[in-house]
This record gives structure tokens, C-alpha cells and sequence, in this order.
């Protein structure tokens, strides 16, 4: 015990997956991002979605104006693919640096995913612009037949289309997000070396498994999709996450809703963990012993992946722990409840 670290010196960190809405949850949620990430990967799933490069880019400035005074924080702009995207303006959007990747969300797989693609057989010339000019494709990765279980839904997807859609594109960079299974660390591990594929992976993933969500009673605030697996897959994405592969790197999928939304009959998909992210990953690695491997899961092998170099500066971290906020307002009318809500974490960021 007595040569456990005691502070911690990382590169910032990105996020390289994250929701953080528009108005005023836009508002409440974003500083606390922007007080860890150096850039975060913005989800386009607004209602209605970021379509466009145009609708990007005035997402983008308002993201920029909720920024808190001085922050340094920048914003990475997805457009949400559709089945009438135009190839073009997506060109247009990604040379002039307004966005950096499009989403694929099969129709109906998460929240605000009604536009999503219907078939990958639609999209199949913008998909090839976008392996010609290196732009990378994220996807979520569920299928979304009312047939196939729910638990079975990445799995399926990684066979039925990610599989045939990597035969289809060789040189396409995509990046599998939020991955749930053994079966996605499998895959990412085959094509991972050849710099085509690469994951995100929540930290929530990592410290739940689908007896979570039922633990004494119904969970709503567990419930994310794609929905928490068995422990077999939550160890197997420990040990990708803190094996230092550079294909796996940090995306905490943090997806804020009111708090009235997720306790309901019919409660949202959705966790969110941005209010203690880094605090979060760092007790994960701690606890596999990795903590001289956060690093690089968190701060350099995202931007390798994307072509970007890491962050300039640095954060510190130091044990001795954190109290995870019991709630954030909103509005005054709503708020959300932090993953960890009021529980004590190992580790804090120390304040700049
Ligand atoms: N999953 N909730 C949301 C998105 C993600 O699939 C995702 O990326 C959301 O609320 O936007 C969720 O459970
Ligand atoms: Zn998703
Ligand atoms: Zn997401």
C-alpha cells in the first residue's frame, strides 16, 4: 500500500463520445465537461438531429457561447447520417473543419434516433466519399429488430453489419462506440492493428452489469442503451479498456435527462457520469492495478486514432477522494441525477 501513487499526472483527457443537448442542459452540463476534456466528440441525436453541416456548425456556436468565460475546451462536430445525406456537404463540412466525423444510428436504436439509417445499402456512396477523404464513421452498434433480444443486440450487429461493412469498406475508419461485449473487444482487437477500427468505452460499462439495474429493485437511472451486459462482458471490457491497445480509448456516452424522465413508466436511456468522468476511470484503473495505463486510454490514443495530437497541458489528479454532486439544476424546474449521486469516489481532480 505503501508505494501506491498518491497523485496522478495525466495529458487532459478527451471524451470521445458524449450528449450534452442544446439550451439549458446545454448550459447546466457543459462546464462540467470543459472542466476535465480538453475536446469531447459531440453526439448530433438533437431533436431535431444535426443534419447538416450548417446545423453543425450553429450547434457548434452554441456550444461555444455556453462556455464558460476563459475555457479552452473544444467542441469535435458529428452530423448525424441519414438516408438522404449528401456526400457533398459532408465533404464541404469535414475540409473546412466543422466536422469531424458522421454518427450512424440505426433507426429507432437509442433516444432521438428516429432518422436513422434504415439500411446501410442507402448510404452506401456517402459512405464511400467519406473512406476517400479519411473521414471517420462512428457507430452506434445495435440492431434494432423487435425480434432479436436486447441483450443480443450488439452482438448481432457486429455480425450481420459491422462484419459485411467492413468487408465492403477496407479503408473506412470507423470507430465502434459504447462498446458493450466480449464479442466487440473481439472484433476491435482483429482489425484494430490495421488502423481502421477502434472503440469507445463508458466508464458506466465498466462498473455495471445487468444485475445492476435490478439491485433491490428497478434502477431507471442504470438504464442506458445499448443496455448493460453480463459481469462476463463488464470484466472483458475492463481488461481492453486498461490493456493500454491503442484502440480502445475514453467515450463516456454521458447522455443527461431530467430527472422526472428517467423515473417514469417509461423512464429515457441514459446515464449520466460527465460531473466526475476522469475521477470515475481513474478508480477503475486504479482497482485493475492500471493506473500507469489511464493515460493512454484517455488522453492519447483517442487523438491518435483521429489524427489530432494529444492536448498540450496536463491534469492532476489525487487520491483522497471525491463526493459525487447529489443533483444539478437544470433550470430551476428540472435536474439530473449524477451517476454515483452523493457516493464517495477514490480519487479528484485537482481545480486548475
Ligand atoms: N445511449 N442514451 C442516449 C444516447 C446513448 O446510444 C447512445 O449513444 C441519449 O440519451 O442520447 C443512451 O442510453
Ligand atoms: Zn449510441
Ligand atoms: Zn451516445
Amino acid at each position: 500500500m505503501t508505494d501506491a501513487p498518491q497523485r496522478l499526472t495525466i495529458r487532459r483527457p478527451d471524451d470521445w463520445h458524449l450528449h450534452i443537448r442544446s439550451g439549458a442542459m446545454l448550459r447546466a452540463v457543459l462546464p462540467l465537461t470543459a472542466r476535465q476534456m480538453g475536446r469531447a466528440i459531440i453526439m448530433p441525436n438533437l431533436v431535431p438531429p444535426a443534419v447538416t453541416t450548417t446545423q453543425a456548425e450553429a450547434y457548434r456556436d452554441e456550444i461555444l457561447a455556453a462556455l464558460p468565460a476563459g475555457s479552452r475546451f473544444q467542441p469535435l462536430m458529428t452530423a448525424y447520417l441519414t438516408d438522404g445525406t449528401d456526400a457533398d456537404d459532408l465533404e464541404r463540412g469535414f475540409r473546412s473543419g466543422v466536422l469531424t466525423a458522421v454518427k450512424l444510428y440505426p433507426a429507432h436504436a437509442t433516444t432521438n434516433s428516429a432518422h436513422g439509417v434504415t439500411s446501410i445499402a442507402h448510404v452506401v456512396p456517402v459512405l464511400e466519399r467519406m473512406q476517400a477523404i479519411g473521414m471517420p464513421l462512428l457507430v452506434h452498434g445495435e440492431v434494432t429488430h423487435a425480434d432479436v433480444d436486447i441483450f443480443d443486440r450488439e452482438a448481432v450487429f457486429l455480425e450481420t453489419v459491422l462484419t459485411p461493412l467492413l468487408a465492403r469498406f477496407p479503408r473506412l475508419k470507423i470507430v465502434l462506440e459504447h462498446i458493450t461485449t466480449a464479442e466487440g473487444v473481439d472484433l476491435v482487437r482483429r482489425h484494430g492493428p490495421s488502423g481502421r477500427l477502434a472503440a469507445t468505452i463508458t466508464v458506466h460499462h465498466l462498473m455495471i452489469n445487468r444485475s445492476s439495474l435490478f439491485a433491490g429493485g428497478i434502477r431507471p437511472h442504470l438504464y442506458c442503451l445499448p443496455i448493460a451486459k453480463r459481469e462476463s462482458h463488464r470484466l472483458a471490457l475492463r481488461r481492453a479498456a486498461t490493456s493500454g491497445e491503442p484502440w480502445f480509448f475514453l467515450g463516456t456516452d454521458s447522455a443527461p435527462h431530467p430527472i422526472g424522465a428517467k423515473e417514469s413508466a417509461c423512464g429515457c436511456a441514459g446515464i449520466f457520469t460527465a460531473a466526475t468522468a476522469i475521477e470515475l476511470y481513474a478508480q477503475v484503473f486504479d482497482e485493475e492495478g492500471a493506473l500507469d495505463r489511464l493515460e493512454a486510454f484517455a488522453s492519447l490514443n483517442g487523438p491518435a486514432f483521429y489524427g489530432l495530437p494529444p492536448n498540450a497541458d496536463s491534469i492532476i489528479l489525487e487520491r483522497g477522494g471525491c463526493v459525487v454532486p447529489d443533483v444539478l439544476d437544470v433550470d430551476g424546474r428540472n435536474a439530473v441525477l449524477p451517476f454515483r449521486s452523493g457516493e464517495r469516489l477514490d480519487w479528484r481532480l485537482l481545480a486548475e
